[in-house]
């Protein structure tokens, strides 16, 4: 996985003013391409591990799929200039430290419940920084969006030195992420513009939506019956 935007050349044609060589812009690019990328395998495989783990004590497995994506550099300036980041071609140190969705990763979850248990037990871990923590499952964004969002730092070893790489983590549960994905296509679809009824419709989607994930919760400790099971996590 690798930025869109690979080659300095094209990335020059684009983002026009950079005081460096080509060489150098790619060397800058590619350094960033691994880090993220590297972080996210990181990440990957240590849900993927906790999982397993999680399995193999409950027999149950909280995570039902992930999806990680790197954002376009093209993304990435757009975003550096709306956080008013100066010059952000010349100024990519500023560009990391401000912006810490370079790497993404969704975590899907099977019911809301299993968001902070799968959190938790990735903060848990000693080398894994938390940065920030977005709680948007019992306070929904204005569009109804409801979330766990965690940005963490990971430890990056490449050759002869570690560093530790931000992260955005979205915890969903699946009728969450069934709301998101449909919602964001629509928005997409429409360019972002959608008129205040369809908004008004979305979001009560997403609250009938939400009960409907409560319910399924309540069904499933029926069918367990096994209450506090996890609630040690
Ligand atoms: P992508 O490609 O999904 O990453 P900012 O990141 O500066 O815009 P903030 O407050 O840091 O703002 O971010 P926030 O709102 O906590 O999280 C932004 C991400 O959450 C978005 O990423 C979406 O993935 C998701 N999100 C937030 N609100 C909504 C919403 O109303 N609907 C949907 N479908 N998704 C939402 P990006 O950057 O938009 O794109």
């Amino acid at each position: 996985m690798s930025f869109r935007y690979y080659y300095a050349d094209r990335v020059r044609e684009q983002f026009t003013g950079f005081k460096g060589t080509d060489e150098e812009l790619q060397e800058a690019i590619d350094s960033m391409s691994l880090m993220y990328s590297s972080a996210l395998k990181v990440l990957e495989t240590r849900l993927g591990i906790i999982s397993d783990d999680f399995d193999k004590k409950h027999s149950y497995m909280p995570i039902h799929h992930v999806h990680s994506r790197l954002k376009t550099f093209e993304s990435i300036m757009e975003k550096a200039n709306r956080y008013e980041i100066e010059d952000p071609i010349n100024n990519l140190d500023a560009v990391r430290r401000e912006i810490l969705d370079i790497a993404g990763i969704r975590v899907i979850c099977n019911y809301e419940e299993d968001l902070h248990t799968m959190s938790n037990l990735l903060l848990d871990q000693e080398d894994i920084d938390m940065i920030k923590v977005k709680d948007y499952c019992d306070k929904p964004k204005e569009s109804g969006y409801r979330s766990l969002h965690v940005v963490v730092a990971v430890p990056v070893y490449l050759v002869g030195m570690m560093k530790k790489v931000p992260v955005e983590i979205q915890f969903r549960s699946i009728v969450m992420d069934a709301w998101a994905s449909l919602e964001h296509e629509l928005r997409y679809k429409n360019k972002g513009e959608l008129t205040q009824d369809i908004v008004d419709s979305l979001k009560e989607c997403a609250e009938s939506l939400h009960s409907i994930d409560e319910r399924l919760s309540k069904v499933r400790h029926e069918v367990l019956k096994d209450d506090n099971k996890y609630s040690d996590y």
